[in-house]
């Protein structure tokens, strides 16, 4: 019995390890944005730290079961071993402080450092449970909002004042759709609960928050379309929640902004 399961917890360990592995066919989409090299890098350094330190546990593990298989005899209570527990906290604690420092130097680019100066803005507002996309219009500004005012009934679900001259060329969109190869400035923005705004081929991720308007940047660099699923268990619809970031060429995004504002 202690072979068995001694056998099936390597089993379980290599076969989880599998999936890990980029040639799985199970590995993240080939990335279209600026971060994309430094965050594999990040990431990949991240599993192996990990991936180690569980291969190596489960192991330890497999073989006591083993080793120390039933022989007849008593268990014995013991009652720890604090200078071990010291031990593996502190260094547990030192890996993942350094890789969140490590870390830190993409998440600064994407949102903390300001975004080119001719970047273009978009807001993207979640809402349970779909994302409206808000383009500022040819005047370059976003009118303003107001939560009396929003009603999707009558086509106005993000509550644009009428009486502000800033809304009146705004455009929202179900999707967000931008220019290949230009800086684009996203600001979060959420209507009800804490929805999650993510593109795996961009690597970013990131919340939208009622209240707050949390920015991030970034350049498309490949046209494509790539979905944007709500990443912030969100609600009963929150599955269905999902939009889709389309990256075309430049006179395609312009015809699309003609296009949509016509509608
Ligand atoms: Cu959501």
């Amino acid at each position: 019995m202690a072979l068995l399961l001694a056998l099936a917890i390597t089993g379980i360990t290599l076969a989880s390890m599998y999936y890990f592995m980029p040639s799985s066919g199970y590995w993240l989409p080939p990335f279209i944005s600026e971060y994309g090299a430094a965050y594999d890098k990040h990431f990949m350094l991240t599993l192996v730290i990990t991936g180690v330190i569980f291969f190596l546990a489960q192991i330890a593990l497999a073989y006591t079961v083993f080793r120390y298989r039933g022989q007849g005899g008593k268990a014995q209570y013991i009652l720890g071993n604090p200078k071990l527990e010291i031990v593996w906290t502190v260094a547990a604690g030192v890996i993942f402080v350094s890789l969140v420092f490590a870390g830190q130097n993409i998440w600064v680019r994407a949102h903390i450092e300001a975004a080119p100066a001719d970047a273009i803005k978009i807001e993207m507002w979640g809402q349970q449970f779909v994302w409206y996309a808000r383009y500022s219009g040819p005047d370059g500004q976003f009118g303003r909002t107001v939560p009396e005012l929003m009603k999707e009934s009558i086509g106005n679900p993000l509550g644009i004042d009428p009486e502000d001259p800033a809304g009146k060329d705004d455009l929202v969109m179900p999707v967000m759709a931008v220019p290949v190869n230009k800086p684009v400035e996203v600001i979060l923005r959420s209507k009800d609960v804490i929805h999650n705004f993510s593109v795996r081929e961009l690597r970013i991720k990131q919340d939208a928050v009622p209240g707050l308007e949390n920015r991030l940047h970034f350049t498309a660099s490949q046209i494509g379309n790539y979905e944007i699923p709500c990443m912030e268990i969100c609600g009963l619809g929150h599955y269905q929640m999902r939009s889709f970031l389309q990256v075309k060429s430049e006179a395609d995004y312009n015809q699309w902004l003609i296009d949509s504002a016509i509608q």
